[in-house]
Formats: C-alpha cells, sequence, structure tokens
C-alpha cells in the first residue's frame, strides 16, 4: 500500500504542475480527493487492513492528502495571479504617453486685427458703431456728397440689390462704412469721435490685393476747432500703436468727394524697413490708408453747422493692415478657410 500511495502523490504532484486553468485543476483536484478519487479510495481501503496496520496507514493517508492540499492551494495562487497578470497586459495603459489635447479653435486673423485696431481708438476715446450692411444708396453715396455720375456708383462697382419696381430707392451692399458715420452724424449732436468698422463689399475682380467683400475700419471726428493737425497727430499715433514702434509716414493731396483736402497716407515699409522690396515695390514706402477733413456738404446733409463744426476722416482696409504687419502677400487666402493657414495666427 505505501508503493502505492507514493505512486499516488507522485503522479498527482506532477498533474497538478501540468494543469494551468482553474478548470483542470478542478478536475485534478476531484481525481485524487474528490468522492471517487484515488486518494479517497485509498482512505476507504484502509478499513480492509489488519487493525493494528490501520493507524499508521491512516497517518500516511492523511499526511499524503494534506500535502496534496497544499500543493493545490499553491498551484490555484500561481494560477490566479498569472490570470491576473495577463489580463493586466491585456489592457495596458501607458501612463507616460501624453494626454489627447482638445483642439480649442482660435479668432480668424481679420478678427484679431479688428480687435487690436478698436482697443487701440477705444483707449483713445472713440465709440465703436456699426450699421446694416445693406444700404440705401442716400447714405451710401448722396449723403457723402458722391455725385450721380461718380464711377463708384456704376453698377460694376456696386451690388445692387434687386428690388420691387415701385420701392422708393435702390438698396445696395454697403461700399464703405461711412454710411454708419452718416448714420451716427444724423442720430447724435457733435462732439463725436467714432470708427466704424465692418464688411464692405466691391464687384473687383478678385487678385492678391481685392476680394469682393473685405473689412474697413473708418473714423471720424467732429467737434469745434477740429484741424488737419489733429487728423495728422491721430493716424500717427494709431500707427505707431498698430505696428507697435514710431514709423515714418508721408501724406499726400489726393481727392475723395466727402473730404476737402483729402490725401492718401504712406508709411515706410515695415517688411523691409524701407530698404525696398517687392511689398512696397522698392520704394520703400506702402499706402496704408486715405483721410481728409469732412467736406461741409457732407456735414451740411446730415444736419451739422459747418460754420461751427469741423470734422476729420480715415479709412484703411483692415485686411491690408494685417498683411503688412504679418507679410501676407495675397489677401485671398483669409477667406479661403484653409486650417493650414489659419493654424498660424492661432
Ligand atoms: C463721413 C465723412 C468722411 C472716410 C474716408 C477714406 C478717406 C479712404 C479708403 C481707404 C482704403 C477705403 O478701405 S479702403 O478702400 N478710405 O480713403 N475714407 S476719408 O471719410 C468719411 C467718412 C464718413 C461722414
Amino acid at each position: 500500500m505505501a508503493a502505492t500511495l507514493d505512486e499516488i502523490t507522485r503522479r498527482a504532484e506532477e498533474d497538478i504542475a501540468k494543469a494551468d486553468t482553474p478548470a483542470t485543476l478542478n478536475s485534478v483536484a476531484s481525481r485524487y480527493l474528490g468522492k471517487k478519487g484515488l486518494l479517497t479510495a485509498e482512505r476507504r481501503n484502509i478499513g480492509l487492513l489488519k487493525p493494528a496496520q490501520r493507524p499508521a496507514a491512516g497517518a500516511r493517508i492523511n499526511q499524503a492528502w494534506q500535502q496534496l492540499q497544499t500543493t493545490l492551494d499553491a498551484r490555484k495562487e500561481t494560477l490566479k495571479a498569472a490570470a491576473f497578470e495577463r489580463a493586466l497586459n491585456a489592457d495596458l495603459t501607458d501612463v507616460t504617453l501624453p494626454g489627447r489635447r482638445q483642439s480649442a479653435g482660435s479668432l480668424h486673423p481679420i478678427t484679431q486685427t479688428l480687435r487690436r485696431i478698436e482697443s487701440i481708438f477705444v483707449a483713445a476715446g472713440y465709440q465703436v458703431q456699426t450699421g446694416p450692411e445693406i444700404e440705401d444708396e442716400y447714405h451710401n453715396f448722396t449723403a457723402l456728397n458722391t455725385p450721380e455720375h461718380h464711377p463708384a456708383r456704376a453698377v460694376h462697382d456696386t451690388f445692387y440689390i434687386q428690388q420691387e419696381q415701385d420701392s422708393t430707392q435702390p438698396l445696395l451692399l454697403r461700399t464703405h462704412t461711412s454710411s454708419v458715420q452718416v448714420r451716427t452724424m444724423e442720430e447724435h449732436r457733435p462732439p463725436l469721435r467714432i470708427i466704424c468698422p465692418g464688411k464692405v463689399y466691391r464687384a473687383d475682380d478678385p487678385d492678391a490685393t481685392h476680394t469682393p467683400m473685405f473689412h474697413q475700419v473708418e473714423g471720424l471726428v467732429v467737434d469745434e476747432g477740429i484741424s488737419m493737425a489733429h487728423l495728422k497727430g491721430t493716424l500717427l499715433s494709431f500707427l505707431k500703436a498698430f505696428f507697435g514702434r514710431p514709423l515714418q509716414a508721408r501724406f499726400r493731396p489726393s481727392y475723395f468727394p466727402f473730404t476737402e483736402p483729402s490725401a492718401e497716407v504712406d508709411m515706410e515699409c515695415v517688411h523691409c524697413d524701407a530698404k525696398g522690396c517687392r511689398v512696397c515695390s522698392q520704394t520703400g514706402w506702402v499706402e496704408v490708408l486715405g483721410c481728409g477733413m469732412v467736406h461741409p456738404n457732407v456735414l451740411e446733409k446730415s444736419g451739422v453747422n459747418p460754420d461751427i463744426y469741423d470734422g476729420f476722416a480715415f479709412g484703411f482696409g483692415v485686411d491690408r493692415l494685417c498683411s503688412l504687419n504679418h507679410g501676407i502677400a495675397d489677401s485671398r487666402y483669409f477667406f479661403d478657410n484653409d486650417l493650414r493657414f489659419l493654424q498660424q495666427f492661432s
């Protein structure tokens, strides 16, 4: 019997070591220690022995039973730990990987430029006025001393809006934000200090410097004793604030129907420090804005007495200012919605 017991124990130990899942381990356990198990049968066979042999045989079987039970428990723990390890490896998280960024989006470069321009003028005491993009002919042209035969009124420059036959006057997409300044003068008595930012529309063929819609900021100051010197000081201060350093500027006589005298302003080319480059066509100067003293007819038409009040006005393209500031060669990029371009300004 001793030989049989040793043999059973040896095979059981082997089977336990080979069991590689909890299920096979369970079947090994019942093969040896279960109701019909081999060791259970040995225990039952004790009754067949002589009474004197029974205690020793019983003690050996108990010891073998205990040994197998201990080996089984240890194997069970090993399998459990291995299963846990496998589960961990299967669902491995590398905590050292960088997190996934949420893209926050950012303001369009034109919007950023508009906001900068607005904050410079607001700091100087100006109010920001906005108005309709669909305008009537009176506020866009007539009130601005633009004669009926002026080329700016021609169909090829202005987007007219189709209307009923019986409507009082033609409607159009505003060609400048001066119409908002007219509306402000009609509603408010001087002194006035306003800027009017917004979209304007002109029926130009698109090229590097023309898009059918672009952005303007126009300014208007109306008060007693306003002179060209105030205009010049204001514009030089603005250019210094916008470009971050004092810049050389020159005022060239020009003509606009709504200002008299009128001037166009060139500033030194910030791209080449006035040395001459493709941006300034090798001249060292770039045209940035137009300006002048408000024409007395314009003041009068909107109910401001030109014998008491004077005004200065100016206008510039925001897209152009943004292009000059960032060295952008073609303003059509602003409206292509290409993220590779726009993300440079985030
Ligand atoms: C009122 C009276 C006068 C606004 C002015 C300009 C000169 C001008 C252009 C610059 C580039 C428009 O964007 S652009 O194409 N503007 O040159 N604008 S004076 O004069 C006004 C405005 C309102 C009541």
